[in-house]
């Protein structure tokens, strides 16, 4: 599914949003991240999801702290997803996960303010498990697309352990080993 906010709202079936200074408006979504005063924004799903990317623009108000995505893992918890670093200029950033997650939270990465934009925001729900390698093909087509308009870097994770989805958090392999960049 992808929620385009060209009726400058937040009316997806399976999604909702709520944020401290986010709104859909001139066709994307708009929002500002901060520690102080506390800014968030948390995008919930009504079904659990395994994949969850979109358009980024970090550059409006300059740089800024850019943006620490965590994610409500079904049996997990919270986990951190992915950061997007604050020199992301519509580029796609996203990540897949071997578990199910109804939750993403975005806060400032560094702490500092974020000002920025998404447009185009995807998420897929889980699949059967003979399907999950679709799914991956799902968003790497999303992926293939933004290539070809050759108008922005492409940025994709993968999120969650196999260890995690046992229980044995213990075990996890740190972030850094299992980001798959496939830019
Ligand atoms: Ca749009
Ligand atoms: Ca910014």
């Amino acid at each position: 599914m992808t929620e385009t906010f060209n009726d400058n709202t937040v009316n997806q079936t399976y999604l909702s949003v709520a944020s401290t200074a986010g709104v859909a408006q001139n066709f994307q979504w708009e929002d500002q991240l901060d520690s102080s005063p506390l800014k968030v924004t948390t995008w919930s799903f009504a079904i659990p999801m395994v994949g969850f990317g979109g358009d980024f623009d970090l550059s409006p108000l300059g740089p800024g702290g850019g943006i620490s995505m965590d994610a409500y893992f079904v049996s997990s918890g919270w986990l951190n997803a992915l950061t997007i670093p604050n020199s992301a200029v519509d580029a796609f950033y996203g990540f897949i996960a071997d578990e199910g997650f109804t939750q993403v939270r975005f806060t400032s990465a560094s702490g500092g303010q974020e000002t920025y934009e998404i447009d185009d925001l995807s998420y897929a729900w889980v699949p059967e498990p003979s399907t999950f390698l679709l799914l991956g093909t799902g968003l790497l087509g999303l992926v293939a697309r933004r290539r070809q308009t050759g108008d922005g870097g492409l940025f994709l994770y993968r999120a969650c352990l196999g260890a995690a989805r046992a229980g044995a958090r213990s075990e996890r392999v740190p972030q850094a080993e299992l980001n798959v960049a496939l830019a």
